[in-house]
């Protein structure tokens, strides 16, 4: 098959890895919510990078536009952003993701108890995961690898909003905006510890 994706041949496996990663991730809630009463997050966003963006990485990172890139020297062609309510599901979620049984993390930051300097929190994982599919290097089974970002609704609403003005350029008092955004993030991150404590006592009470 000729295509002038970067992705090659190899372009119809990654929405396979991710429908069947997203199948697992909604087993996993529908089993929490019968478990406890309350869903084990609130929502789930996926992705494959666009050709355009993938290209571009490849670039700034100084590696050929090839598949072998994207696939293989490259981790995160399929991006998956788990939203939860409380800070305390992310890390069950990890718990959940590190006991599948063809898939490793090979890489984890966990940018909620490390932020970045400039406020942005969240979990980041690199799963290694084995498939029934060919992959660039040559094996069948062929291992994919998928971006997974975890975050609460209030690191999300923070992410989304900095990403937003993120990219207008020339903005004046560019320090000033920087500090209130980090301001921004640390105030929401003191209320997804409240909202967590609160959650804890509320379900201490009723047992
Ligand atoms: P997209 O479309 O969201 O994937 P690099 O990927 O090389 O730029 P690195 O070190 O490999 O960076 O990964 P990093 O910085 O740990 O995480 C990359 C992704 O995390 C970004 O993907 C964002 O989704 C998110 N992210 C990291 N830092 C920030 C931040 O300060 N603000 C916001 N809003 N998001 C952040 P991309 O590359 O933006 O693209």
């Amino acid at each position: 098959m000729i295509t002038n994706s970067i992705y090659g041949e190899y372009a119809e496996y990654l929405d396979m890895v991710l429908q069947d990663l997203e199948k697992r991730f909604k087993n996993f809630d529908d089993y929490v919510l019968n478990e406890t009463g309350e869903h084990g997050f609130e929502h789930i966003i996926t992705r494959i990078k666009s050709d355009e963006s993938m290209r571009e990485k490849c670039q700034r990172k100084g590696l050929p536009e090839t598949a072998h890139s994207a696939l293989s020297e490259l981790k995160d062609a399929i991006g998956m952003r788990i939203v939860t309510s409380f800070i305390d599901d992310i890390y069950l979620m990890i718990k959940y993701i590190k006991s599948f049984d063809n898939c490793e993390v090979i890489e984890e930051i966990d940018y909620i108890k490390h932020a970045k300097p400039n406020g942005y929190r969240s979990y980041h994982l690199i799963l290694a995961v084995k498939t029934d599919y060919p992959d660039v290097n040559g094996n069948t089974p062929g291992t994919y690898y998928v971006e997974i970002q975890l975050r609460t609704i209030a690191m999300d609403t923070w992410a989304s909003l900095e990403h937003k003005i993120r990219y207008k350029k020339d903005i004046p008092s560019q320090e000033l905006i920087s500090s209130e955004l980090k301001r921004c993030a640390d105030e929401l991150a003191s209320c997804d510890l409240s909202m967590q404590t609160i959650r804890s006592l509320i379900n201490k009470a009723v047992g």
